[in-house]
């Protein structure tokens, strides 16, 4: 699906207004700077876009940004994750790859709203998302407990919440958005009650970390990308919070009884596999809560490279 499979774009953004801790936002340079892009570049050979600057988008947060239908910082974010849609399209227009580094959840609104329109647009075709995540991050506004956006991206993306005012993600389109059935997640482990209610009423295939514990990912991996369907683009969003705290420590919503740092690399070279991947994003990692010293960051960011270098190709022999 790519026509220049070895051309990365590459889109660093460091916004955290999806959540409440700050720290978030300094991921995208936290893993630049662990060499993660050098190594893309000089062990896996692709050459590098838009990989010069780490995007804070100041300039689009709003003095004052009340709360609307119950989401904070919504102007905010709906400003950010519109700018971050248009890098994405602009990249994968191309028919380049499009690794986003986050960043907080919410911006996969713009980064899954921007492939799927240049995928659209390029070959008249919808992508598949695989969201891994301890969190099925698909609350309504109206659902949602905390108010954050971080938690409500897939309800936007699906259509399944819905906006008119452009101020508060009345910009997103039928264009960018994904359906339902090509949606799976891997890893899910905290789940609202809304949630659970939205993924039943709507079909939506899930495999949680009972589903791994009962088949093991080898059979869920083989499961999920049947559900997708041979021949279809696939947009991996990688929470890194799907990992196990002893992996991933440094994130705001860590979650006992996760992947280990191996099931996760196997989802990203299973999906490398497929010749499909037209897109990835890892978020969620937050290098400054690591308590009680840094290495729980450390390893954190550490177990971040690690799955984007294994979705990218790495483990190939
Ligand atoms: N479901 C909760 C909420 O809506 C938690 C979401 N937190 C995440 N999602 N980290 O990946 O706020
Ligand atoms: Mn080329
Ligand atoms: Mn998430
Ligand atoms: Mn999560």
């Amino acid at each position: 699906f790519l026509s220049h499979p070895e051309e990365l774009g590459v889109v660093a953004v460091g916004f955290s207004g999806g959540q409440c801790k700050p720290g978030v936002d300094a991921a995208p340079s936290a893993l630049i700077e662990s060499g993660l892009l050098t190594q893309l570049r000089d062990e896996l050979g692709y050459s590098l876009h838009g990989h010069d600057t780490v995007h804070l988008y100041t300039d689009l947060v709003p003095e004052s940004d009340p709360d609307y239908r119950n989401m904070k910082n919504p102007k905010a974010v709906s400003a950010v994750t519109r700018r971050i849609a248009d890098q994405v399209y602009n990249q994968a227009k191309e028919g380049r790859l499009v690794l986003t580094l986050g960043g907080d959840h919410s911006i996969a609104i713009g980064t899954i709203g921007g492939s799927a329109k240049a995928i659209r647009e390029r070959l008249g075709r919808e992508i598949a998302v695989i969201w891994v995540d301890a969190h099925a991050d698909i609350n309504t506004p109206e659902t949602s407990g905390s108010g954050n956006i971080h938690g409500m991206p897939v309800s936007f993306l699906t259509g399944l919440a819905k906006e008119e005012d452009e101020n508060y993600f009345g910009w997103l389109k039928d264009e960018n958005r994904i359906s339902v059935k090509k949606l799976v997640y891997i890893g899910l482990r905290d789940v609202d009650p809304g949630e659970k209610r939205i993924l039943r009423e709507n079909g939506i295939k899930a495999f949680s970390m009972f589903d791994i514990d009962r088949y093991g990912i080898g059979r869920v991996m083989e499961m999920a990308l049947a559900h997708i369907g041979t021949d279809t683009p696939i947009h991996l969003s990688f929470d890194v919070d799907a990992l196990d705290p002893m992996w991933a420590p440094s994130t705001g919503t860590p979650v006992r009884g996760g992947l280990t740092l191996r099931e996760g690399d196997y989802i990203c070279e299973c999906v490398h596999e497929t010749g499909s991947l037209v897109a990835v994003d890892l978020v969620e990692v937050n290098p400054s809560l690591a308590p009680p010293n840094d290495i729980g960051a450390h390893e954190t960011v550490r177990a971040g490279c690690s799955l984007v270098r294994c979705a990218l190709g790495e483990s190939l022999l």
